[in-house]
């Protein structure tokens, strides 16, 4: 299938590669600027739930994707060290896999499609009418530009569409660390090692431990700490802090303590309209949240999919309306999962455990590949 059409993508983070990769799939001649001059993600870790496992099964990535990741028994979450709910969530996707994997999952299927991907290449703007412009002063001209340069988005930024930037109180350092499975074994016999474990500890201070189970090998944790606790968010981290909070999780905690990190601080960004003209911004550009939730990507790449089947079902001349008609139809989706993981990360209500149900479940539920999904039930 060909539709004639060229994209140009900014940024070949997930939103990217993933946006470049449905509309290639369509027919599209698709070019994905980066402007590292490597291909590769940041980060440690990352959950994937059913919305964006949808999109990775129409990308054809899921064999590759799941042969290295992991589906745990159940999220446990724990207040000093003892148990709380352990929520199995039957019949809800969800995985975790290293970042590094989901990267080069995804990165593999956009070459398979044919997307080109550029490294160093900076993209400095776009206008309306489908001119970008790249750092280097050189101008291309797209029939569709995306946006999906994070949450520093120099598209954004060039159309000046208008932004609003909240902090909240705490953050987290991110790892990727040997599973240790053994020697956490021998400390703690009874705990299933395999769960996603969430440690909270609020009293005497505030510190929480995610334990992430990727595949056999490997495990990411991610320390939370206020923003205003100085030993807390620093990194290399305070061992002697750390491992006095959580004597279980010592043989992981003295693996982190070699690496080098960064302390995020959670922020949501929320703009006023997603779609400029021929010009969409998807992914952290346009969203980012809290990853109370853990459906920054996976909001990033329902959006990448319906961009690109919004986009292809337009004529050229009806293009503009088309992506407004898409914002206007996808978006409460996405700006739900922001507001509750604003409210999640703002209230650190999830310490008190059994939060996956109802309404909450609302994104990882939500199928972005049903063409039915818009209709209302009569
Ligand atoms: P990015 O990953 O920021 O990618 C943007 C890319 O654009 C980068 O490669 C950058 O180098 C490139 N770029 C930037 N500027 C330019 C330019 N001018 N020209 C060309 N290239 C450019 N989400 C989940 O779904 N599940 C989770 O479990 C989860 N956990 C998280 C935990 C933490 C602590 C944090 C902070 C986030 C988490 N998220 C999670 C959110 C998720 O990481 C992000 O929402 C997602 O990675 C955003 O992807 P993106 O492609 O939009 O942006
Ligand atoms: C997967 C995941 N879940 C929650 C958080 C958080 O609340 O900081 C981070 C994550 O990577």
């Amino acid at each position: 299938m060909t539709t004639g059409r060229r994209a140009e993508v900014s940024g070949a983070g997930f939103a990217g590669l993933t946006a470049a990769t449905a509309l290639a799939k369509r027919g599209w001649k698709v070019r994905v600027h980066e402007r590292s001059p490597e291909l590769r993600t940041e980060g440690a870790g990352i959950v994937l739930w059913g919305n964006s496992l949808r999109v990775l099964d129409k990308l054809g990535a899921t064999h590759d994707l799941e042969s290295r990741a992991m589906r745990s028994p159940a999220y446990e979450t724990r207040m000093n060290n003892s148990i709380k709910s352990q929520e199995e969530m039957e019949g809800v996707r969800w995985i975790s896999v290293t970042r590094p994997h989901l990267f080069r999952t995804l990165l593999t299927a956009a070459r398979e499609a044919g997307v080109e991907v550029i490294s160093g290449s900076e993209i400095a703007g776009a206008t309306p009418e489908g001119v970008v412009t790249l750092a280097d002063g050189d101008t291309i001209e797209a029939d569709l530009v995306v946006g999906a340069d994070g949450v520093n988005s120099a598209v954004r930024d060039s159309l000046d569409i208008p932004l609003k930037r909240e902090r909240s109180r705490d953050g987290i350092t991110r790892f990727l660390v040997p599973r240790r499975k053994a020697d956490l074994q021998r400390l703690e016999p009874d705990t299933e090692w395999d769960n996603y474990i969430d440690f909270w500890n609020l009293e005497p201070r505030v510190l929480r431990v995610l334990y992430v189970p990727c595949n056999e090998d490997e495990v990411y944790i991610a320390l939370m700490a206020p923003v205003d606790d100085a030993q807390g968010s620093r990194v290399p981290i305070d061992l002697d802090l750390w491992t006095a909070s959580f004597p279980h999780l010592a043989p992981i905690l003295e693996e982190a303590a070699e690496l080098p990190g960064r302390y995020y601080g959670y922020q949501t960004t929320r703009v006023d309209h997603w779609t400029e003209g021929r010009v969409a911004i998807i992914g952290d550009a346009a969203h980012a949240m809290c990853p109370a939730l853990a459906q920054g990507a996976g909001t990033a790449m329902q959006n990448a999919w319906t961009l690109a089947e919004a986009a292809t079902a337009a004529s050229d001349a009806d293009l503009a309306q088309a992506l407004i008609d898409w914002e206007r139809l996808e978006r409460p989706y996405t700006d739900r999962a922001q507001d509750r993981s604003q409210y999640y990360a703002d209230t650190r209500q999830m310490a008190e455990g059994s939060q996956f149900q109802g309404d909450i479940l609302e994104t990882a539920l939500y199928d972005p590949t049903d063409p039915k999904r818009h209709e209302v039930a009569v």
